[in-house]
C-alpha cells in the first residue's frame, strides 16, 4: 500500500520537531523513501507532480545579531540590509556580513512592528504588519524619504520583481504592486500539489522564483510567479537543529541572495548566526 506523505502532517510535525518535542518525524520521512524506493522498484510511478525537495549544505556561518526579530533581509552592493520586527524595537539597518556590525541604523515607528524589505530603484521600501505603513528609505544613508499609513493589507514579506514589487500578507496569496502607490496589479494564489499554501513569510527573488519563508515550519519554497506553484521545497531542519532557538518567536525567517556571486543566505528571527547554503537535491517527495 502507498504511504502517502500529507504536507501538512508533516508540517505540524516538523514544526514540533523544530522545537524539540516530536523527534520521530525524521523516522516517518526514512520509511517513507524506502516504501517509495521499493515501489518504484515494483510499479510504473506516475509522474511526481510534486515540488523538487532539497536540503540545504552549510558553506560558511557569519554572526547575526541575537536581538535582531529579522523580518526582511536582501543583499545590495556588498552588504546585507535587514528588517527588524516588534512594537518599540523595529528597524531597518545596514550590516556587514564578515562581522555582524550594524553599520547603519534608522528605527521604524515605535508604534508600528516591522516587516519585510525590498528594493525599488535607488530606495528601500519596508512594511510594517498591521499598521498599513509603508516607508521608503535612502539607499545611500537609510534617512527615511516618504511613508504611507494607507496600505490595506497586512505586510509580511517582499521582494522585487520585473514589474513591480511582490509582497505577503500570511496568507496563501501573493500580490504584485505598483512601486509608487502600492496598488495590486496581480494576484498570484500559491499552491504546493494543488492545495493553497499559506502562512508566505520573508520573501526573495531567485533566478525568475519566489523563495518564502513558510511561517513557523522549518521549511523554504521556492513559486513561480507565473501560475503560483510550488516548484521546489527546502527542508531547513538541520539548520534549525544547529541553531538550537528556545524562544517561542525564533524561527527560521529570512532570504537574500547575492547575485553576482551566487550566493544564498538565510538566517532567523533572534538567531545568533547567519547561514551561507548551498542546495542539494534529493529524491524525497512530498504528497
Ligand atoms: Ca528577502
Amino acid at each position: 500500500m502507498r504511504l502517502k506523505l500529507q504536507f501538512w502532517a508533516i508540517l505540524a510535525a516538523c514544526t514540533l520537531s523544530a522545537f524539540g518535542e516530536q523527534p520521530s518525524n525524521a523516522q516517518v520521512q526514512e520509511q517513507s523513501a524506502a516504501e517509495s524506493q521499493q515501489q518504484a522498484q515494483t510499479t510504473e510511478e506516475p509522474a511526481y507532480p510534486g515540488p523538487v525537495v532539497y536540503q540545504p549544505k552549510v558553506v560558511a556561518r557569519y554572526p547575526h545579531d541575537p536581538a535582531a526579530f529579522t523580518q526582511g533581509l536582501l543583499w545590495h552592493s556588498g552588504a546585507l540590509y535587514e528588517s527588524t520586527g516588534r512594537v518599540g524595537q523595529s528597524d531597518v539597518r545596514k550590516v556587514d556580513l564578515e562581522t555582524g556590525k550594524i553599520l547603519a541604523r534608522r528605527p521604524i515607528p515605535a508604534d508600528q512592528f516591522g516587516e519585510g524589505i525590498a528594493i525599488w530603484d535607488d530606495e528601500f521600501i519596508s512594511l510594517t504588519w498591521q499598521a498599513g505603513a509603508i516607508h521608503r528609505w535612502s539607499m545611500a544613508d537609510l534617512s527615511l524619504i516618504a511613508s504611507t499609513d494607507r496600505f490595506p493589507f497586512e505586510g509580511w514579506g517582499i521582494t522585487t520583481v520585473e514589474d513591480g514589487l511582490i509582497f505577503s500578507d500570511g496568507s496563501a496569496n501573493l500580490r504584485v504592486i505598483d512601486p509608487e502607490n502600492y496598488g495590486v496589479e496581480r494576484t498570484i494564489p500559491v499552491t504546493l500539489n494543488s492545495r493553497p499554501l499559506s502562512q508566505l513569510n520573508e520573501l526573495e527573488m531567485i533566478d525568475g522564483l519566489v523563495f518564502a519563508n513558510i511561517w513557523q515550519t522549518p521549511y523554504i519554497v521556492a513559486i513561480d510567479p507565473a501560475d503560483g506553484v510550488v516548484r521546489k521545497l527546502i527542508d531547513f531542519r538541520t539548520v534549525i537543529n544547529e541553531v538550537q532557538a528556545t524562544e517561542f518567536g525564533a524561527v527560521l525567517n529570512g532570504i537574500a541572495w547575492d547575485a553576482e556571486n551566487r550566493r544564498l543566505f538565510v538566517t532567523g528571527k533572534l538567531w545568533p548566526t547567519l547561514f551561507e547554503v548551498e542546495l542539494i537535491k534529493t529524491d524525497a517527495r512530498i504528497r
